[in-house]
């Protein structure tokens, strides 16, 4: 069964294998080599690409080189006013950019529609935010002078994307970087350069309908060992957004923090849920399942840690043990309305989950569901009963493998909580608004995300996105966010007819 995959293909000008190679740039064709998409529903040949080599990578940074001033000159609303139709090509392509995401990266239909949804969201959010670049005006201690904070475009923002979020991540960042006045170079996860190349012809279309310059938004198709080092270090890219691994990461600061550009990293994340004594379970399990196994557990905000009070531990367990029975009748095609998890991303991902288990078990912990396998990129979602401080429950495998661990003081499980190398979303189920708040302050979470009585995954754009400790530290999407996308500046103005120092400091010449 097709599920209008072909059609949603062709809508959006996705040459399929037997009409040559794919593109990722509209203006010029790559000369790299070509690199194939594999679905991993069934490891099926999507499409070929042609990938980008050096050369290409040069002529794409004049092109955006060449845009910037043109772009930075436009009003900060008139290319809200571009976003905004954006947002409405993305309302339109909404259907078969969320298949393709399904049929690229796997996950269920429903979360691919959201994750194009999420983009429709960001491009509203930033059409709002293109008439609200604030800066503070302040009080001079000179008479006759006046303060002020600017901000001004800041260049070429570089985005890397991981394979997880294939649209959703690029356009928060994006769509920002846009209203700010910066143009864009997007190198996407290899793992899924269709929804990407699918991405850049919606918008190609619009900015040519407007007549804004190609350049504003770009898409480097490549393989990051053919790219090099040569977008990070280069200094023609003022900003680097990456989302990835803490080893990716790690490395991109690095080598950008050498030349003292600046960096936004997304990272892993080994979020925990506590479930107190007084938590509505009923609405708990709901959100812990949603978190570990939604997105085949792929989601840097999935649920891997879930910290039970001992008086509702084996209630706890009882009720995900049912859950997840539940859930492994709907394991399947993510094309099809009924799945609830679909396949992880490629055989590698699988092996992950193996060693994951093999580990634990190694460790003495004790598998209470799944470790198993059904073939091809599909796996059980399992949990089991560990010790937070062994190594694989420290580290971050990026698939739906859930941990239980045990307190009896909220004490005790705040430290649990934090003893991990990472830091981006956390959660407390509790209807004690002691705890509740406890887990807020600053003796709580230690997290960049903080939730109470919702679970770790699923966060509105509206938010700042984003971690501490080895998540990287960065923040993206909502709230003041966009403020990284600029160049800051203070301005001192002096309209009266004398030139007092400040700090009171006499010169007299
Ligand atoms: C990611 O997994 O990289 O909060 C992003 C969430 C989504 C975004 C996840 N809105 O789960």
């Amino acid at each position: 069964k097709d599920y209008g995959v072909q059609e949603s293909l062709k809508r959006l000008g996705i040459e399929t294998m037997n009409q040559g190679a794919t593109t990722g740039t509209d203006w010029f064709e790559c000369k790299g080599l070509v690199s194939e998409s594999y679905s991993p529903i069934d490891g099926s040949l999507i499409a070929k690409v042609q990938n980008a080599d050096r050369d290409d990578y040069e002529k794409i940074l004049q092109k955006a080189q060449e845009a910037f001033p043109v772009w930075k000159k436009m009003p900060a609303p008139k290319r809200g006013e571009i976003v905004r139709q954006i947002g409405n090509a993305l309302r339109d392509a909404k259907e078969d950019l969320g298949k393709l995401v399904t049929l690229e990266m796997g996950k269920i239909y429903q979360e691919g529609l959201g994750e194009v949804q999420e983009m429709i969201d960001i491009c509203d959010f930033a059409v709002g935010q293109s008439r609200m670049l604030y800066g503070f005006t302040m009080h001079s201690e000179r008479p006759n002078h006046k303060m002020m904070d600017q901000y001004h475009p800041l260049g070429i923002v570089g985005v890397i994307s991981s394979f997880n979020f294939p649209v959703a991540v690029w356009a928060w960042n994006a769509m920002l970087a846009a209203v700010c006045g910066d143009v864009i170079i997007w190198k996407p996860s290899s793992k899924v350069p269709l929804c990407a190349i699918a991405c850049q012809k919606i918008i190609q279309k619009v900015l040519k309908e407007n007549n804004v310059p190609e350049g504003v938004f770009n898409l480097v198709v490549a393989k990051s060992s053919v790219m090099g080092d040569n977008f990070i270090e280069d200094k023609r890219v003022p900003l680097i957004s990456v989302t990835g691994s803490t080893a990716i990461g790690k490395r991109v600061a690095e080598k950008v923090g050498a030349r003292l550009g600046r960096t936004i990293a997304e990272l892993g994340g080994n979020n925990a849920i506590i479930i107190a004594p007084s938590a509505d379970l009923d609405m708990a399990v709901p959100g812990i399942v949603f978190g570990s196994v939604g997105t085949a557990g792929q989601r840097c905000t999935s649920t891997r840690r879930l910290i039970i009070h001992e008086s509702i531990y084996e209630d706890v367990k009882t009720r995900l043990l049912n859950a997840y029975k539940q859930v492994e009748g709907k394991i399947g095609n993510p094309l099809d309305e009924k799945t609830l998890v679909g396949p992880v991303i490629d055989a590698n991902a699988v092996a992950i989950y193996q060693r994951a288990l093999s580990e634990v078990k190694k460790a003495g912990g004790k598998i209470v569901f799944g470790d198993k396998t059904l073939g091809g990129n599909y796996v059980i979602p399992s949990f089991c009963e560990v010790e937070n401080h062994w190594q694989i429950v420290q580290d971050e495998s990026f698939v739906p493998v859930l941990y239980l661990i045990k307190y009896s003081t909220l004490e005790e499980a705040i430290q649990l909580h934090n003893d991990v190398p990472q830091g981006l979303s956390s959660a407390i189920f509790t209807l004690n608004v002691r705890e509740a708040q406890t887990f807020l302050s600053s003796v709580g979470s230690d997290c960049g995300i903080a939730n109470v009585n919702i679970g770790t995954s699923g966060a509105e754009i509206g938010g700042a996105f984003g971690g501490e400790k080895e998540t990287g530290g960065g923040r993206e999407s909502g709230s003041d966010a966009w403020k990284t996308y600029m160049r800051r500046q203070t301005n001192t103005i002096n309209y009266g007819e004398e030139l007092p120092l400040a700090q009171g400091i006499k010169f007299d010449l």
